[in-house]
């Protein structure tokens, strides 16, 4: 049996003991989490550096409650390496806090020890059962820089691909992190509208996925269609991506990530806010992260409005991070009780999409861009999502500096990768993954990464939809190997005399909707291209549903009804039948 430490811990320097203590940095749990760790989470992190002291919380299986045996570790998917943290002290928490719905779980005080490399690691707890929560750890190594960089992004909107919608947002989400990933941001912040009111659990185990292959850690905080899914009754946030509203304390600096419901806070989050500023007094920068901009009186309730200006005056509170706007604005005290910052969406946009960098000094010193960096001018896009699943990768990028650094994830064939465009910096490998860190050779190009030639074409499957007035193609093109470049796609009455359709291109996402021509069949044939110039090309037709009239003769019979007349008319049958039902039970 491990011997329990005491639990009272000295330290001379104010940030050493910088978790918060008394209060718990979570707000309530509905449900749980998808790995049993209640903190950190992989959109709510601890920050660290060697020696500190930092604590975790743990709603076990019934075969480990206990507080004896538990080891813990840190693990990066980059390197492979493996730290062992040091359990300095383990107890069980009772919590009855109201809507929490998990009241007793297990605080693991750890340390860092003295050799962990800078990086964002995987939390691994163990005892019977191994729980890991991805990307929840991140160590600056032996001391934190001077400045602190963050990549304000927001309103992504990411959703479901398959609507064009989503495939323009969710590109975007994906051009904004790799460029920050490029550009070596410590932390990226969005403020809110993360998913665009998805209540497919699928959805959110995706982006789950998604954000476990990044190589920054990310807080994004609830906007108004995150919280639309939990109106709907899914708690699908807190149970694959962090709590609720959550708090993480590092170096002098205190970040609260506030579920902004509908622009009004309910009590108990307000005393556990509260509690949160209390313990974290001596922070020279707290920071509020919420998704509408606190100075609106049509978007926060005045309660909300006032705890602002409260907070401010009562524990220090001078930063606030915004979004709701998809525009750009940033107003200071005396104007505001705090700076507030709001940030150009990374979805469609009033301004453009983009980014911005907030600095946050070891001096207490907040500056930032006083505008935001367009996705269009400073970027890296990948033809690929750049996630460990493709064994190749063309980068398309602009705007690059001396620092700006690619951070390529490739599958791992166990080959060292070939780089066009760029000089290879450094190459790890580790458990099938192959991570290839490049600069770029010019301000702005295309790199290629491999580590076979690309000989294979890419592979072409069709969406289509074709109604009275409106055809509608969805080429869904994956590549093995560097990537798609471009795709084409034709149509034909007769399957051998084709026209090019012309497709409706927004933000470089290409659209294929046409009037529905006047063809008995529709013919399409679409021609993909890789970047290696391998070609694809898929032939397919669909009946529109349209009599054409045969050379000198006539309209056979009249235009089949569209499918949307007979939909209302099935309804309207249904309906009447139920209603007849429903007056013969009384
Ligand atoms: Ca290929």
């Amino acid at each position: 049996m491990t011997p329990l430490l005491p639990i009272l811990q000295i330290n001379v320097i104010p940030w050493v003991s910088a978790q918060p203590t008394d209060a718990v940095p979570f707000d309530s749990y509905h449900v749980l989490p998808v790995n049993n760790i209640l903190y950190p989470r992989l959109a709510m992190p601890i920050f660290g550096v060697w020696g500190e002291e930092r604590t975790i919380y743990l709603a076990p299986q019934s075969s480990d409650e206990s507080l004896d045996g538990w080891s813990v570790s840190i693990y990066s998917k980059v390197s492979g390496n493996s730290y062992t943290l040091e359990v300095v002290n383990a107890e069980w928490v009772t919590d009855n806090r109201p809507e929490m719905t998990i009241n007793r779980y297990i605080k693991l005080v750890v340390k860092f020890p003295d050799n962990v490399e800078k990086g964002l690691y995987n939390l691994i707890v163990e005892r019977n059962g191994v729980y890991t929560e991805p990307n929840s750890i991140y160590v600056f190594g032996e001391a934190y820089p001077d400045k602190i960089v963050v990549g304000h992004i927001s309103d992504t909107h990411l959703g479901p691909s398959g609507k064009p919608k989503y495939m323009k947002e969710d590109k975007y989400f994906w051009r904004a992190v790799s460029t920050l990933e490029a550009i070596g941001v410590d932390l990226i912040v969005v403020t809110g509208d993360f998913i665009d009111g998805s209540r497919e659990e699928s959805f959110h185990q995706q982006v789950y996925e998604w954000l476990s292959s990044l190589n920054i850690p990310i807080i994004p905080c609830m906007g108004n269609t995150d919280y639309s899914v939990i109106e709907g009754g899914k708690y699908h946030w807190e149970k694959y991506l962090a709590p609720n509203s959550g708090a993480t304390r590092f170096s002098n600096i205190l970040i609260l990530s506030i579920n902004s419901r509908n622009g009004d806070i309910p009590d108990p989050t307000v005393a556990w806010v509260e509690s949160i500023l209390e313990a974290n007094i001596d922070a020279d920068i707290k920071t509020y992260v919420w998704h509408y901009p606190v100075f609106s009186k049509d978007y926060n309730s005045e309660k909300l409005i006032n705890k602002i200006a409260e907070w401010a005056e009562k524990y220090g509170l001078n930063l606030v991070l915004n979004g709701h706007f998809h525009t750009d604005v940033v107003k200071t005290p005396p104007e505001t009780p705090a700076t507030v910052i709001v940030t150009t969406s990374t979805a469609t946009s009033k301004l453009y999409r983009g980014y911005r960098l907030v600095y946050l000094g070891s001096d207490g010193g907040i500056s930032y861009d006083d505008a935001s960096t367009n996705l269009f001018e400073k970027f890296v896009e990948y033809a690929q999502i750049n996630d460990y699943s493709s064994v190749g990768q063309t980068a398309v990028y602009g705007g690059a500096d001396d620092n700006f650094t690619l951070v390529v994830k490739l599958k791992d064939l166990g080959k060292e990768a070939v780089v066009e465009g760029g000089e290879k910096l450094a190459e790890y490998v580790a458990d099938g993954r192959r991570t290839v860190l490049v600069k770029p050779s010019s301000p702005s190009g295309i790199i290629k990464i491999y580590q076979e030639e690309d000989t294979t074409p890419p592979d072409i499957k069709v969406a289509i939809g074709i109604t009275v007035n409106e055809v509608t193609l969805k080429p869904i093109v994956k590549d093995y190997g560097l990537g798609v470049e471009d795709v084409v796609v034709y149509y034909s009455p007769d399957n051998s005399s084709w026209t090019e359709f012309t497709p409706k291109v927004e933000d470089e996402v290409k659209m294929f909707v046409m009037p529905t021509p006047e063809y008995k069949i529709f013919y399409y044939k679409v021609v993909a291209v890789d970047y290696a110039g391998n070609k694809a090309v898929l032939y397919g037709s669909k009946e529109t549903g349209i009599e054409v009239p045969e050379e000198g003769g006539e309209v056979g019979g009249e235009l089949p009804l569209p499918f949307s007349y007979i939909a209302i008319a099935v309804i309207a049958a249904v309906a009447i039948v139920l209603l007849v039902l429903w007056r013969m039970r009384k």
